[in-house]
């Protein structure tokens, strides 16, 4: 019997993490009557050319769908399928289409989106239109016609094993310039953070996988692919650290040589006992990424962060301890930020740079992405938010924020420049350089930025 053929498209997008939402929703299909083919738009140079040449013949075009620019792209390649291969259906999942349903199907003229976790739903409905059926009661989905009802999150361990070799691996190590393997070990996050999407999309359900399970299909990857580093790319990977402490048992015991990085929260890292650190870092965790957010503790109330300032000087001071890196995200020009709550992230920037060239911070200005109650309130309130796909598309690029007047954008963009110089691991070139950018940043002097020029000059990127 001849099989089916399933194309998925992932959008250009800034980075080259491996699109694990398409990798997991293929896996997931009966491949013994599917063939799965994932198109990835960062990896070709003629992206919709690529597309409409792998949709042809297929029964179904998957594209997954993030909010901002990946959006305009996958509207242009819905839209050349569309043309050149009317049969083929289009379906769209992942985080946009979930947050607006209705709004995509009517916009983008596919024929269905699927919400939330994507795994059963999209089996189920290729199972149909392979049948010559439509999306009739299918959970989960919604089409033109059918508003289905959802479909409850599955625990992620009933869900089949991501199929890497639906990946050009080789090509991202090559792009990534490292070997590095993305994975994710958990689904969904229990927290209620009121800017973030995750809440919204999955009700704050949480699922994690088996630690036995992650440590039998890393072993199996690692001895396949050979990688050096794992980026876990979960929501929050240290939500139980008993879990953690056994996934990284789990890599100690099968010998696997490579380091890794994964995601924290600061009240997460300050409650971690030293142990479960420690035997971390002894399987390779060289680095955690915390969502701090902000440097202000009413900031943090106000967005439910649910998490203490002080645990990040707590999380930093383990870290150092253990020889774990850190990398803090910090968002300034939440609406109606003042001055001195944008100050005040600046100022904990700069004590967690002090910790060491391994204490990285990244600023961000806050944006209004869909799915999340600030951006609710904003509706509410009248503020101007993008209508419609397109507009949603561009959202990336607005470089003005009304919350972000020119002075302190001004501010901001120095400080963001000279903490990367600061900071930086020290050479010996760097050194005198580096010392004026410390006291710089220390005094919130930024004026005659002549070692500005120096550093363009010398090495466009002195990002450590
Ligand atoms: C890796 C990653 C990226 C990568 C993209 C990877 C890729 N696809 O190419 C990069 C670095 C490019 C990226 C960028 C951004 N990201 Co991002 N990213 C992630 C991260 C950490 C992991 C994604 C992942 O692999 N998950 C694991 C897989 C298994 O889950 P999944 O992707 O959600 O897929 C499931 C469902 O969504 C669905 N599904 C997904 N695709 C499809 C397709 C079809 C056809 C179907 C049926 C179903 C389906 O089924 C899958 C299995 O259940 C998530 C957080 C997270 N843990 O999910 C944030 C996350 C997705 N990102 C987010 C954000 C905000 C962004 C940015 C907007 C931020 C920014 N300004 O930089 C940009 C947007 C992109 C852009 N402007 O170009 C938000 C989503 C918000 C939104 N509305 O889109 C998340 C959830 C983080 C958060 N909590 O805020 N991101
Ligand atoms: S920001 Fe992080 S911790 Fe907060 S709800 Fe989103 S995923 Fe969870």
């Amino acid at each position: 019997m001849q099989k089916h053929r399933i194309v998925l498209y992932n959008p250009r997008a800034p980075f080259f993490t491996m699109p694990l939402g398409l990798v997991a929703v293929g896996s997931a299909l009966d491949r013994s009557r599917f063939d799965v083919t994932i198109v990835d738009g960062r990896l070709e140079s003629d992206p919709i050319a690529r597309v409409v040449e792998a949709a042809d013949g297929a029964l179904c075009l998957g594209v997954g769908v993030l909010t901002g620019a990946p959006i305009g792209d996958a509207i242009a390649a819905t839209e050349a399928v569309r043309t050149r291969h009317p049969a083929c259906r289009i379906v769209w999942g992942g985080w946009h289409p979930s947050l607006f349903p209705m709004d995509t199907l009517s916009e983008a003229g596919i024929d269905a989106v699927v919400g939330g976790q994507g795994e059963r739903t999209f089996a189920e409905l290729v199972e149909r239109y392979a049948a010559g059926a439509d999306a009739a009661g299918v959970a989960g989905c919604a089409t033109a016609i059918y508003a289905n009802p959802p479909r409850a999150m599955a625990d992620i361990n009933d869900l089949p094993e991501h199929d890497y070799s639906l990946v050009d691996v080789a090509r991202h190590f090559a792009l990534k310039r490292e070997r590095q393997i993305d994975y994710v070990t958990s689904q969904g996050c229990r927290f209620r953070c009121t800017f973030c999407a995750d809440p919204t999309v999955y009700g704050r359900s949480w699922f994690g996988l088996e630690p036995i399970r992650v440590g039998t299909e890393l072993q199996q990857l690692w001895l396949r692919y050979r990688f050096t580093d794992v980026g876990f790319q979960d929501e929050t990977f240290f939500t139980h650290a008993d879990r953690v402490a056994l996934i990284a048992d789990e890599i100690l015991r099968r010998d696997l040589e490579f380091t890794w990085m994964a995601t924290m929260r600061a009240d997460q890292g300050a409650r971690l006992d030293e142990r479960v650190l420690a035997a971390c870092k002894h399987s390779g965790l060289r680095r955690v990424m915390v969502g701090l957010e902000s440097g202000s503790q009413s900031m943090l109330d106000w967005m439910k962060k649910d998490a203490k300032l002080e645990q990040a000087f707590v999380t930093a001071e383990k870290c150092r301890r253990h020889r774990v890196g850190v990398l803090f995200n910090l968002i300034v020009g939440f609406p109606g930020e003042r001055e001195d709550s944008v100050a005040a992230t600046l100022a904990v920037a700069k004590r967690l740079r002090g910790f060491g060239p391994d204490f990285q911070v990244s600023l961000f200005y806050y944006r209004p992405y869909p799915g999340t109650p600030i951006t609710d309130e904003l509706a509410r309130r009248g503020f101007p938010l993008p209508r419609g796909l397109r507009e949603w598309a561009a959202i990336d690029d607005l470089t003005d924020s009304p919350w972000v007047d020119a002075r302190k954008r001004a501010v901001i963009e120095r400080f963001r420049f000279y903490q990367r110089i600061g900071w930086a691991k020290p050479s010996v070139w760097r050194r005198p350089i580096q010392a004026v950018a410390r006291w710089r940043c220390r005094k919130d002097r930024y004026g005659f930025p002549i070692e500005k020029a120096v550093a363009e000059w010398m090495r466009p990127s002195m990002a450590s």
